[in-house]
């Protein structure tokens, strides 16, 4: 086999595992180990491995002298400064990465012959990232906005990247439509505004003239456009893909990611006053809980579609604005993914990471998805530009844990030493290495799809039926949720500057429906315009647009349950919740409130007025983890109001603690109130408020508890937000 060495020259034996630099893949104790026997962090060096003597002063004439140009020390280090910044992804520039591991429950070898996904005994390591897509790297998490979720599985039989969105669907059906919708909806151009934002002209002008986008606008209007936690999404692999077994035969399926503490949102006010308390919320919050050890979990699922049931649905499976409902084919779990490490380095990590929907294993092959085949071009390309060489497959973090040998050579920032004089096949100086595998050695071979058609340029009419899923989509939303896409519409599209792109917009929504176009334009103040069959404009094989006019097709089911953030997984684990207590704070409600949620798996913290400790009643010294200036309701997932006069006074004369219990009101968080708490209750613009024992039966409905026990305030806490609450 033909040898290579990485950065040893000379030093180690010739057949040095080409990969060996795995950081991120063992535990973090393995891999500080690895550090501390290369000797690394005994001396400050230059990058020669020079020991620096002096890092403080620079080279200079004499002690108040001009610096000397000789001061190689100081041109390394200023030099390397200037050059720390690579170009920032075109799209998804703002993410966040973790490691972890996957594993399949049971062997999946009926479907695909894919290796890691035939071992329930085997953990294939991970890397993953998530990230927004409009915003720049330094943008707000709490964009409104589709988030994506790629997956590098480190498999045995090479790298495979899953890399999906927190949406089963996209904006657009075509490849060649891409760099449009992205310059859409990008900061404008003459003045680069708004950043990390979809509520602009821009945008909407060229929504309005693609009925095609009208499914995926019904998702990115909804809370599933801002997540709670990167934690609390789905993800999905979009495109329909292909399994393929050992007998070769194939089957389509789509993949989704469900997160084990369910799909969970913030409201749009909260959003927004997010950005600006934490801008880094999920960032911070993923990072946190997997420092605390609250791996965040999700299960892989398969819809699986049989080759000869590939035209029974009334959409196109190649359609990427089409998702399959799960009352026509169910989401089977096949394996969990657990992320249990954070990177050590965001650059070398979460930023060099390169993803490609093109990185397949055998087992796992592409469907003719026009969206997906235009990203098998894009995504290597990307590269070149952003991590400058050929060779970015060399940093470690996109390193095969399989071996990697070919002939490619030499380019910019090459690590590998290859060591043999033949870099060409057919040879035989080099004994004919390396070799071509078989299948069944593991070889890949493309799935021999049978091909007979005319060279085209032109869209299938069962791509069509821009509007059935869209329909699908907003029927199957809860009330709270309907009026939370309402809101959105309303609120994106009075931001724009431009009347008839606004009265465009509206004219489609009346394709999906009536009562949605009638509420937004009520919203709007305009009236709903007279619905005009949108323009379509890619050309049909005739020629003929009229032909290819959207077609008015009913939803493939009325209703899907699993589209509803209302039937997801509740559970108060890793929650945060605000303990509001300061000086005199009861210590027995204290007590018992903190270690209940301690035990339930939440995370309390106590806000005070001040920072440092507090004394309660009884005189015990409590450490603050926060004060009422240094946070912000928001950034919590509920709050309890602990009882003690002194405390309660305090808050009442700080107006931080009026804003505090507002906000949580307002956005439909879970209350509770301790004794003399009621009193802050009663003087916050909460507009549901007690007067008599029914009062507090249907706050508690609403999800605000009068001296309710530790366990009713974590179950409030489990159901997330209570939509039933009165708004003033
Ligand atoms: Fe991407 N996309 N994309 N995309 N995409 C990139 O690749 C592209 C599409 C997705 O965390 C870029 O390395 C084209 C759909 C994610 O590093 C770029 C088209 C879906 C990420 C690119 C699409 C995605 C990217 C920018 C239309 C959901 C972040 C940086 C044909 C299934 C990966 C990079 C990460 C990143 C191109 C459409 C998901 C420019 C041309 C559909 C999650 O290559």
């Amino acid at each position: 086999m033909k040898k290579t060495k990485k950065t040893s020259k000379g030093k180690n034996s010739k057949d040095k595992d080409s990969n060996s630099n795995s950081i991120g893949k063992n535990s973090k104790a393995e891999d500080l180990k690895m550090n501390s026997e290369s000797g690394d962090g005994q001396f400050l060096t230059t990058n020669q491995g020079l020991k620096i003597n002096d890092n403080q002063n620079s080279l200079k004439a004499g002690e108040r002298g001009a610096t000397l140009l000789e001061d190689f020390i100081l041109r390394e280090k200023i030099t390397h400064f200037d050059h720390e910044r690579i170009p920032e992804r075109i799209v998804h520039a703002r993410g966040s990465g973790a490691h972890g591991y996957f594993q399949v429950y049971e062997p999946m070898k009926k479907y695909t012959k894919a290796n890691f996904l035939q071992n329930p005994n085997e953990k294939t390591p991970v890397f993953v990232r998530f990230s927004t897509v409009a915003g720049s790297r330094g943008s707000t998490d709490l964009a409104r906005d589709v988030r994506g979720f790629s997956v590098k599985f480190y498999t045995k039989e090479g790298i495979y990247d899953l890399v999906g969105n927190n949406m089963p669907v996209f904006f657009i059906q075509d490849a060649i439509k891409f760099p449009d919708l992205i310059h859409a909806v990008k900061p404008e151009p003459d003045n680069e505004i708004p950043q990390a934002a979809s509520a602009h002209d821009t945008f909407w002008d060229f929504i309005s003239l693609m009925p095609e986008s009208m499914h995926m606008i019904m998702w990115i209007m909804s809370d599933r456009a801002i997540p709670r936690s990167l934690r609390m999404m789905e993800g999905f692999g979009v495109h329909t893909f292909r399994f393929i077994n050992e007998k070769n035969n194939s089957v389509f399926v789509k993949f989704h990611w469900k997160p084990l503490l369910g799909v969970h949102s913030v409201v749009w006010d909260e959003a927004q006053i997010i950005s600006g308390k934490d801008s880094d919320f999920h960032r911070r919050d993923l990072w946190d809980n997997i420092e605390n050890g609250n791996f965040p979990e999700w299960e892989l699922g398969v819809q699986i579609v049989e080759e000869k049931d590939e035209h029974k649905f009334s959409f196109d499976l190649l359609d990427p604005t089409k998702l399959i409902p799960e009352e026509l084919v169910p989401v089977k779990r096949i394996g969990k993914l657990t992320l249990n490490k954070n990177p050590y380095n965001f650059f070398a990590e979460t930023e060099q990471v390169a993803f490609h929907p093109g990185h397949i294993v055998p087992g796992i092959d592409f469907t003719n998805d026009p969206l997906l085949q235009g990203r098998l071009f894009s995504y290597t390309d990307t590269q070149l530009s952003r991590l400058g060489s050929p060779n970015f497959h060399e940093i470690p973090i996109n390193r095969s844990l399989s071996p990697v040998h070919n002939n490619q050579r030499d380019g910019h920032m090459r690590q590998t030493i290859n060591i043999d004089k033949t870099s060409y096949d057919p040879n035989t100086m080099g004994g004919g290495c390396p070799f071509q595998a078989k299948a069944v050695e593991g070889g890949f071979t493309s799935y021999a799809e049978r091909i007979d058609a005319k060279k085209i340029r032109a869209r299938s009419e069962s791509f069509f039926d821009h509007f059935s899923q869209a329909k699908l989509f907003f029927n199957s939303q809860s009330k709270p949720e309907k009026e939370h896409i309402i809101n959105a519409l309303i609120f994106e599209l009075g931001k724009l500057k431009s009347d008839d792109i606004r009265s465009r917009m509206v004219g489609r929504l009346t394709f999906v429906d009536t009562g949605l176009a009638k509420d937004v334009a009520a919203g709007l103040g305009i009236p709903v315009p007279k619905p005009e069959q949108p323009i379509n404009h890619s050309i049909p094989a005739d020629g003929n647009p009229k032909n290819f006019q959207p077609a008015n097709i009913d939803p493939p089911v009325e209703k899907s349950e699993a589209l509803s953030m209302k039937n997801t997984i509740k559970k108060s684990d890793t929650r945060k919740i605000a303990i509001l207590a300061t000086d005199g704070v009861t210590d027995k409600t204290f007590n018992s409130i903190r270690s209940a949620l301690l035990n339930a798996g939440a995370t309390p913290a106590v806000v005070a007025t001040h920072l440092g400790s507090i004394v309660s009643s009884k005189g015990s010294n409590i450490k603050v983890d926060e004060s009422l200036l240094t946070t912000s309701s928001v950034l919590f997932d509920a709050v309890y109001v602990a009882g003690g006069k002194e405390s309660i006074d305090a808050f009442l004369k700080a107006p931080e603690s009026m804003e505090f219990l507002n906000q949580t009101y307002k956005h439909f968080k879970p209350i509770c109130i301790n004794n003399e708490g009621i009193e802050l209750y009663n003087a916050s613009d909460a507009c549901q408020k007690p007067s008599d024992k029914n009062d507090e039966a249907k706050l508690a409905e609403a999800g605000v508890l009068i001296n309710k026990s530790p366990e009713e305030f974590i179950s409030a806490v489990a159901k997330h937000r209570f939509w039933n609450r009165q708004m003033c």
